[in-house]
């Protein structure tokens, strides 16, 4: 590791290669709730090349931090300034890239800085606000319904907002953070604004509009006009996003430090590839993403569909598997031979043929595209990381493509052996201690593995009856159930351990 005291900055000089800002940004007009380290490598990377190609400079970001608020003083230090490096591989040699991005104006962190976030959202100039707060972000029960016992304290606080009286506690919530700030908007200028989920969701936007409207209606009357200021003055599209950015590690931030010959806290890493499909449904000006490669459409629903089945799916059954048989990256789970054939019969027997194909879009040659991509050992994505939260995920994962299979007479072998593992994983890490990686769902699989203990079949039919992991009763489809049980039992004689 190199040691430098220098400070990645507006004034560093960058080396040779690194790719510096093309553009600073004039003002903040998007506000982004949910900056991590995903949004770093990917929106606002496109919002830093789209101002450059189009010349407008009025779109720069204000990021909410959720998880980090140490990266809030890093990147006031650093100028807003930060770097994704892009590391692919070509003819077997690293090819790595390193941008220097200055879209992002400011960060805040809700624990304090809720007023200067709701105020910033309110602003006329402020056209977008942006999500990437995860699934759990959507602060949604079992059944998919607003949790009231998370958000009640947000919608306390937007009623006394609405009347005039609230001191602007700090948000509890993503989403009370969000309509606090559209009620601070309303009560403002009012003017329309753009809300864009770029969560990995099928049909994000009206998933995030349906949660919102359930907050709206748990403050009763109080809210009767913002609501019809709402329904003018918003629109919610939904949207595809794709880049593999694996979570930063010392190693990430330290090779970041010897191609800059400056330290970079914010750094990132990300693979090479990148996909950003938006329904063209705004309310507002918007930055002129199209220019540098996104694609704005009328029907965004084929390419999530295509995105979460084909790519997600996989890769959760790839990471719980890996997890099984010891690997610790996805690059090596991916073509181990305990698991590559029961990804490919899930990618393209089961996900595939699921999948409306999108306008142009050749899905076989996409699913050979995705094995490549996980294929690249670069990126160091790790199996601990796709195997997190797996509660919120399945049902967007493998969910429809289950109900596909399930209705035309067939039960699903690669889905059968995905829930298998992903059982095993939480069967596994309850008796051993390790944590499962799932907040929303600590407490249901803990309950399911205590009551079973170690019996596979018994956690495995447990686990396919919680609510809200499989679409309307398919956990329940008896030959589905056989399947899923026939592979925990091959995977428990095949290996006993947990990585
Ligand atoms: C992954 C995704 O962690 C996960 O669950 O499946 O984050 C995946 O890498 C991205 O969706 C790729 O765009």
């Amino acid at each position: 590791m190199t040691t430098t005291s220098l400070r990645l900055g507006a004034g560093t000089p960058l080396p040779d290669g690194v790719l510096a800002p093309p553009v600073v940004p004039t003002g903040v007009g998007i506000v982004h709730l949910g900056w991590g380290a995903f949004h770093r490598a990917h929106q606002a990377l496109y919002t830093q090349e789209a101002m450059a190609a189009s010349g407008d400079l009025s779109w720069g970001i204000l990021g909410d931090v959720e998880r980090t608020p140490q990266l809030v003083p890093a990147l006031r230090e650093q100028d807003g300034r930060y770097t994704v490096l892009s590391v692919g591989l070509e003819g077997g040699e690293l090819v790595e890239q390193a941008t220097v991005v200055a879209s992002v104006l400011d960060v805040a962190y809700p624990g304090d800085e809720t007023p200067r976030l709701l105020a910033a959202m309110a602003a006329p100039t402020t056209h977008l606000i942006t999500l990437t707060v995860t699934e759990k972000g959507y602060c949604r029960t079992g059944d998919g319904h607003l949790d009231l016992g998370q958000a009640q304290p947000d919608v306390d606080a937007f009623v006394a907002e609405l009347g005039g009286a609230g001191e602007q506690v700090p948000a509890a919530t993503a989403m009370g953070l969000l309509v606090r700030g559209l009620a601070a908007r309303f009560l403002g200028e009012g003017t329309p604004v753009t809300v864009l989920s770029c969560d990995n969701m099928a049909h994000n936007g009206k998933v995030l509009k349906r949660i919102v409207d359930e907050f709206i209606a748990a403050a009763g009357p109080a809210a009767d006009a913002f609501s019809a200021w709402l329904a003018a003055s918003t629109t919610w599209p939904s949207s595809m996003v794709d880049r593999i950015t694996p979570a930063v590690t010392p190693a990430t931030l330290d090779r970041v430090e010897e191609i800059l010959g400056a330290r970079d806290e914010a750094a990132i890493s990300g693979e090479p590839f990148r996909q950003w499909v938006i329904e063209d449904s705004f309310a507002a000006p918007r930055p002129q993403w199209e220019l540098v490669g996104a694609d704005l459409t009328d029907d965004v629903a084929p390419w999530e569909e295509a995105k979460l089945r084909m790519l997600n799916g996989t890769h959760s059954l790839i990471a719980y598997s890996g997890r099984l048989f010891g690997y610790a990256t996805m690059a090596e789970a991916v073509v181990a031979p305990e698991i590559a054939d029961h990804a490919r019969a899930y990618m393209f027997e089961d996900a595939l043929p699921s999948v409306t194909p999108p306008a142009g879009a050749d899905l076989p040659a996409y699913g050979e595209g995705l094995l490549e991509r996980f294929a690249n050992p670069a990126t160091g994505h790790s199996t601990r990381q796709v195997s997190t939260d797996g509660t919120q995920k399945i049902p967007f994962r493998w969910g429809g493509a289950l109900q596909f299979a399930l209705s035309n007479g067939r039960v699903p072998q690669g889905i059968a052996f995905g829930l298998a593992a992903w059982s095993e994983f939480v069967r596994r890490a309850v008796r051993d201690g390790v944590d499962l990686g799932d907040p929303a769902g600590t407490e249901a699989l803990t309950a399911v593995v205590t009551e079973h203990g170690n019996d596979v079949e018994g956690v495995a039919r447990g686990l396919l009856a919680l609510p809200g992991v499989l679409p309307g009763g398919a956990g329940n489809h008896p030959e589905l159930a056989d399947a899923v049980v026939a592979h925990a039992q091959a995977l428990a004689a095949a290996s006993s351990g947990l990585l």
